[in-house]
């Protein structure tokens, strides 16, 4: 029986990157950085996970010295997207809510294993799910709270760790190659939804590759929350 679901949040529960993206460059404008990044060059920055690692990325590419702190930088760009988020400016994806519910009658835990920052996924569940949205997820591993972010294996297994559950009992459900590499090495099999940005990923290593989790013509059962869909 199936113990439990580990869900990736950027791309996986919602299209989020194009509201990151936007954050980026508002942080970057407010600096005085004359860097954009239009959805191309960020298809090819995406390939390094987590914010200020990506920042350090892109800075590698420039070869250039950091032209500011990068982590107030990115602590800018945190507060551009929660506050973009919070506003309702992102949804989650089809069958998001559908699976929750259906997880959550069936006694099926619910976990959350991300390279985001906390904040943004408090946010983003506020939002759409409502204030008790976060209390859905057993645990949420994100962020910082692992020495090294996808595609290696750390995430994945700190959630499987603070559950107490072995990686047989469980599915992750990711959206990009990064995602489903971190899950797999943690000896999950891999549930892949492609967004926006990962189109094109090789998802080779997932168990299976659906264009979402949505049922046309599926009504959601609704948890309560607003702007929920
Ligand atoms: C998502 C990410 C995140 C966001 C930015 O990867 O790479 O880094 O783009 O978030 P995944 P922060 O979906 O594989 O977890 O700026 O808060 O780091
Ligand atoms: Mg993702």
């Amino acid at each position: 029986r199936l113990q439990a679901i580990l869900f990736d949040v950027d791309g996986t529960l919602a299209e989020t990157e194009d509201a990151h993206r936007g954050a980026f460059n508002t942080a970057f404008q407010s600096a005085g950085l004359d860097w954009h990044w239009d959805r191309d060059l960020y298809r090819e920055l995406l390939v390094v996970t987590g914010g200020k690692e990506r920042i350090g990325h892109y800075l590698s590419r420039l070869a250039a010295p950091p032209p500011c702190d990068v982590a107030a930088l990115h602590r800018a760009k945190t507060e551009c997207y929660t506050a973009l988020v919070s506003s309702g400016g992102v949804r989650l994806r089809p069958g998001v809510i559908r699976l929750l519910s259906e997880a959550r009658r069936q006694g099926v835990r619910l976990a959350i294993a991300t390279t985001t920052t906390p904040a943004n996924v408090m946010a983003l569940l506020a939002t759409t799910l409502g204030p008790d949205g976060m209390s859905l997820f057993e645990v949420m591993v994100a962020g910082d709270a692992v020495p090294r972010k996808k595609p290696a294996p750390d995430v994945y297994r700190a959630v499987l760790e603070a559950l107490g559950l072995p990686s047989s009992g469980c599915i992750a459900i990711e959206d990009s190659r990064a995602g489903v590499l971190s899950a797999r090495r943690a000896g999950l099999p891999v549930l892949a939804t492609p967004s926006l940005y990962t189109r094109d990923d090789d998802l080779r290593h997932a168990l299976a590759v659906l264009s979402d989790l949505g049922e046309p013509g599926t009504p959601y059962l609704h948890l309560g929350g607003a702007g929920a869909g």
